[in-house]
């Protein structure tokens, strides 16, 4: 397996919305430094040429650490910036076409909300998943829901890894314990933080509990 479950433990999801002026390489930096095991870059409006510059520079501080590194929807920028992969939501490119692109040997992400979406993607040749939203999130405003039996059905049906996503927090992550996932996903109960290394280092604990349970 390309994908170790281990590196799904704490996947950070990047969103400069938070960013109050810092950058995203040093916040994200110090999230990598504070126990997240896992990094996708997603970007909704920048240019083209700044996508690259930056998958770039963010690619190799997770190379330096070797976190595995992910750009969310953008296959020339993920194939420029030799990116460790890509991510897809069932909205983008077809999951088939994005792995014939980018060849067997890097990761492919696939977004499910659905047990058929989860084996159909994982017989397209995805590496692990994200499914969500588990809980309400108002980070992304169109993310359809996916209840915990959902959840839980969907780690059954696959074999490859499984990320929870959506509305995760400190408040909620425990609720996720027996379901069957192999890490969380988030984005703003770390980056929305005042400290993200804090908050990172205080998700990756609730996370190692949660996956004890
Ligand atoms: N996909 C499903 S929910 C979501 C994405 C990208 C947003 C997750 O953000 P947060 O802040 O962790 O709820
Ligand atoms: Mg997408």
């Amino acid at each position: 397996m390309k994908v170790d479950r281990n590196s799904m433990q704490l996947y950070l999801v990047t969103d400069r919305s938070w960013l109050g002026g810092k950058t995203l390489l040093s916040q994200v930096e110090a999230c990598l430094d504070a126990g997240v095991t896992f990094l996708q870059l997603r970007e909704k409006d920048l240019d083209e040429r700044s996508f690259l510059e930056e998958a770039r520079e963010i690619g190799r501080a997770a190379k330096s650490r070797h976190i595995p590194f992910v750009v969310n929807d953008n296959l020339q920028v993920a194939l420029q910036s030799d990116a460790d992969g890509v991510h897809v939501g069932q909205h983008d490119m077809a999951a088939k076409d994005v792995r014939a692109l980018i060849g067997p040997d890097k990761i492919l992400g696939v977004s499910a909300q659905t047990v058929e979406q989860a084996v159909a993607a994982e017989r397209a040749g995805a590496d692990y998943l994200g499914v969500g939203a588990v809980f309400h999130t108002s980070t992304k405003l169109d993310a359809a829901d996916v209840d915990h039996s959902t959840l839980r059905a969907i780690c059954d049906a696959v074999s490859i890894p499984v990320v929870a996503i959506g509305g995760i927090g400190p408040g909620n992550i425990l609720q996720l314990a027996g379901s069957g996932i192999d890490g969380v996903a988030v984005i703003s109960s770390i980056l929305a933080q005042p400290d993200v290394a804090q908050a990172a280092a205080d998700m990756k604990r609730l996370c190692l509990e949660m996956l004890a349970k």
